[in-house]
């Protein structure tokens, strides 16, 4: 059996990207429950909004699922500790180095599984304990590195002996399987679960992306460290502005996680920061979580070991 099932007690080695804002208890039980990973996206939410959603999850799913922590959250510290007292299964993190909280999660059980976008960092969490990494390439939605996909996976692969789950890009069964030549065990999508039936975001958010061609998304932030891919739209053009004369990081961290909002939960065309991947030109239809993953994975062996180049 493909090793990333086997750990993570999945039917398909498939990660549902940690979506800030967007990921809630609704849209990881319903991944959970098709035989994937489901993972709540914590975001930019406090401790205790998350310690109610793990609950909500499982009232939703007896599968095991994740919790997202984006490490630029200022409540990221308090997150860690909640992860911990939920008993959660597996922990993904994002945008920072999670090595501080590695030995204590380590201590609780929980598999540990980073995003990185360097050989770098994905040496130095293996070293720290990490269970897997996820290599996101620059093609995803959202925070983002430098590295193509292509490029980042096979050299991630080479570099750690811990298992490497492919991210960015991925939206169909040619990316997964070219995932898996790459020498990646499993694959993590997070756009494409954008547009499932059951991911709560405005009905505007979904069809942006069911409508997005291949130059439509836009990395905004550049100037100011911290790379966001977005839809373009008005929003993203004044950002990208404001960016070039020089406004500090963290106001426009703050801009995004408010415009984020917008788009979520107001549908708003011009003002919401629509975060998604290069994919979103791969994808034209909406359909239920469970539809989605069986389309990645009808058409592939999972059992043959030739699949994973290593
Ligand atoms: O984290 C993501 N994607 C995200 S987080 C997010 S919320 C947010 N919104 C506005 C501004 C900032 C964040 C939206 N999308 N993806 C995983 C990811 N992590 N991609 C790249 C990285 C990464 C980058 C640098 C991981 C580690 C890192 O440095 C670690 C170190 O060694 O310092």
């Amino acid at each position: 059996m493909n090793t990333i099932c086997q750990r993570l007690n999945l039917d398909y080695p498939i990660i549902q990207g940690g979506m800030a804002n967007i990921a809630d208890h609704r849209l990881a039980a319903a991944v959970a429950n098709a035989g994937g990973l489901g993972v709540i996206g914590s975001g930019s939410w406090d401790a205790e909004t998350v310690r109610n959603e793990i609950r909500l999850c499982r009232q939703m799913t007896n599968k095991p699922f994740a919790v997202n922590i984006v490490l630029l959250n200022p409540h990221a510290k308090d997150i860690a500790q909640v992860v911990v007292e939920e008993h959660v299964f597996a922990v993904t993190t994002g945008a920072g180095n999670p090595g501080q909280y590695l030995p204590m999660w380590k201590e609780a059980g929980i598999i540990v599984i980073p995003v990185i976008a360097s050989t770098a960092q994905a040496k130095r969490l293996e070293k720290a304990g990490a269970d897997m990494v996820i290599a996101e390439g620059t093609e995803a939605g959202g925070h983002i590195g430098e590295l193509t996909t292509m490029c980042l996976v096979p050299q991630v692969v080479d570099a750690v002996e811990i298992p490497v789950i492919a991210a960015g890009g991925i939206a169909d069964a040619r990316g997964v399987r070219a995932a898996f030549a790459l020498g990646a065990q499993g694959v993590q999508c997070g756009t494409l679960f954008l547009t499932s039936e059951e991911c709560p975001i405005h009905s505007n958010y979904k069809q942006m992306i069911i409508e997005a061609k291949d130059i439509d998304t836009i990395v905004t932030g550049r100037h100011a460290g911290s790379p966001v891919r977005v839809l373009k739209n008005q929003m993203a053009r004044t950002y990208v502005r404001l960016s070039e004369q020089g406004v500090d990081r963290e106001t426009l961290e703050k801009m995004t996680l408010g415009s984020l909002r917008k788009a979520v939960i107001d549908g708003d065309l011009e003002h919401g920061s629509f975060m998604a991947g290069q994919s979103a030109g791969l994808i034209h239809e909406i359909r239920p979580v469970q539809e989605i993953i069986a389309s990645l994975f009808a058409s592939i062996p999972l059992d043959d070991p030739r699949l994973h180049a290593r």
